[in-house]
């Protein structure tokens, strides 16, 4: 059987025998989120790990009993292009029961699964090297024509693409970010439109990224993105010539053409990786392919559920019993709990942390974060509250604008921000991920941001 096969030779009379039944899931960061989990003294592993594997192998274990044509994953395997062995070792695993039960698989390389030269992806490509047979390893912008039980299926594979994919350095000396970024795009819809001459219309298609669209949902990742990213317009993706855009990257699950013609659609992340994920449902996609049509369902895992606690006891007249019943609120039983408490520095003696630890032992790990009001009065800046998003040059000019005191040196503060703005857009180094940068931006905003600035 040639189950899995890349097949450029496609029979002369080709007959489309039925749905192609598709498993799509992405950005399984395996090994990542190690500081939310414990040693397992039964097996020496992290619980977070285990707590992963877990979840992919419900996810492969799907695959099996709902009999898929094939498997297709979007993208970011590990945290980086080179996992410890264990960590491949217990990917492979997984893997390895749908080359068993000869379910073709496609890997896309991520950005994190990119050595930082952008030489494509070390940890995903030993299974091409090895012959696995039924798995593709899209690294690079091609087409791949894969055979399955249900008929032939086209992925044209996009993974992270980085500058010097696409263009040398001596292109791009001279020019603007911006200007940068709009000659990628345009050097990537050349590549892509000779792919897309190349398609059989007759042949269900599917176009599989990893990358962020310019109009994907990120919340605080959104704001970091700004002036780093290469934001692909999805008027590139949601194209009739595909009939499903399979994407890999951003950890929020979401459909970007809600008239699904065709569906461009983020699985999200199997697993939640840090506490921005808390909020989220995580799973994958089930996906019944035809030519001109595709009907997609997104299919919650079950995961390890994140808690922050958050509670400000600095009015409180008892900030131990006010504490208490913040936590009383949630089922802290084998969840991540991150407890954090606002007091003032007079109250810390009537807090029993003892007690307080005891209180979260059924939690499965938990990080307790007090943190200090200041007593004198700050002088607030409405403008910068947490809901409104502006980029940096903006927040430091409103907020000197606010700050009388700081009028001498208000120039030449704008001056250093800018320059260490452009420093930061000059390095060549990708970002190694938007997403994981989430937690500083929270930590940020959980700042103050007068504080932050100061740092400046
Ligand atoms: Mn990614």
């Amino acid at each position: 059987m040639d189950n899995g096969k890349e097949n450029d030779q496609l029979p002369i009379t080709y007959y489309q025998l039925s749905m192609i039944k598709i498993l799509h899931l992405a950005d399984i960061h395996m090994g990542s989120g190690f500081s939310h989990g414990r040693i397992n003294p039964d097996t020496g592993l992290n619980t977070r790990l285990e707590d992963f594997v877990k979840t992919l192998s419900h996810c492969i274990d799907q695959a099996l009993t709902q009999g898929v044509d094939l498997v297709i994953f979007g993208g970011d395997a590990f945290p980086d292009a080179t996992p410890p062995p264990y960590v491949q070792e217990a990917f492979a695993g997984q893997f390895r029961r749908l080359v068993d039960a000869q379910i073709p698989t496609v890997l896309l390389v991520g950005n994190h699964d990119q050595h930082s030269q952008g030489q494509g992806g070390a940890s995903l490509c030993i299974y091409r090297t090895l012959g696995v047979p039924g798995i593709v390893v899209g690294d690079t912008l091609t087409t791949h024509r894969i055979q399955t039980r249900n008929g032939f299926v086209q992925v044209i594979t996009l993974p992270w693409l980085t500058r010097s994919t696409l263009m040398t350095r001596q292109e791009t000396e001279g020019l603007s970010l911006s200007e940068v970024h709009q000659l990628l795009i345009e050097r990537l819809q050349v590549v892509l439109e000779a792919e897309i001459r190349r398609l059989d219309p007759n042949i269900p298609t599917i176009l599989l990224g990893h990358l962020m669209a310019d109009n994907a949902s990120l919340g605080a990742e959104r704001f970091l993105a700004v002036g780093k990213g290469f934001l692909i317009p999805l008027s590139m993706l949601a194209r009739p010539c595909f009939d499903y855009v399979a994407l890999g990257h951003v950890h929020r699950h979401q459909n970007l053409n809600k008239s699904n013609n065709p569906p461009v659609v983020y699985p999200g992340s199997i697993e939640r990786v840090d506490f921005s994920e808390e909020k989220e449902d995580k799973g994958y996609v089930m996906v019944e392919l035809e030519r001109g049509s595709a009907k997609w369902e997104f299919c919650p895992l079950p995961v390890r559920i994140f808690h922050t606690i958050e509670v400000d006891v600095s009015k409180a007249e008892d900030p131990q019993a006010a504490i208490v019943k913040a936590i009383a609120k949630y089922n802290i039983e084998d969840a991540v709990i991150r407890l954090i408490y606002k007091l003032r520095s007079e109250q810390l003696d009537l807090i029993d942390n003892a007690a307080l630890h005891k209180l979260l032992t059924p939690a499965h790990t938990y990080t307790i974060q007090p943190e200090l009001v200041s007593q004198l009065a700050r002088p607030r800046v409405p403008e910068l509250s947490a809901s409104n998003s502006i980029d940096p040059i903006e927040a430091l000019r409103t907020y000197l604008n606010n700050r009388e005191d700081l009028k001498d040196i208000a120039t030449s503060m704008l001056e250093a921000a800018h320059k260490l703005l452009a420093a930061d857009e000059e390095n060549w180094i990708e970002p190694s991920s938007v997403e994981e940068n989430t937690n500083q931006i929270n930590q940020i905003k959980l700042d103050n941001t007068e504080h932050q600035l100061r740092l400046l």
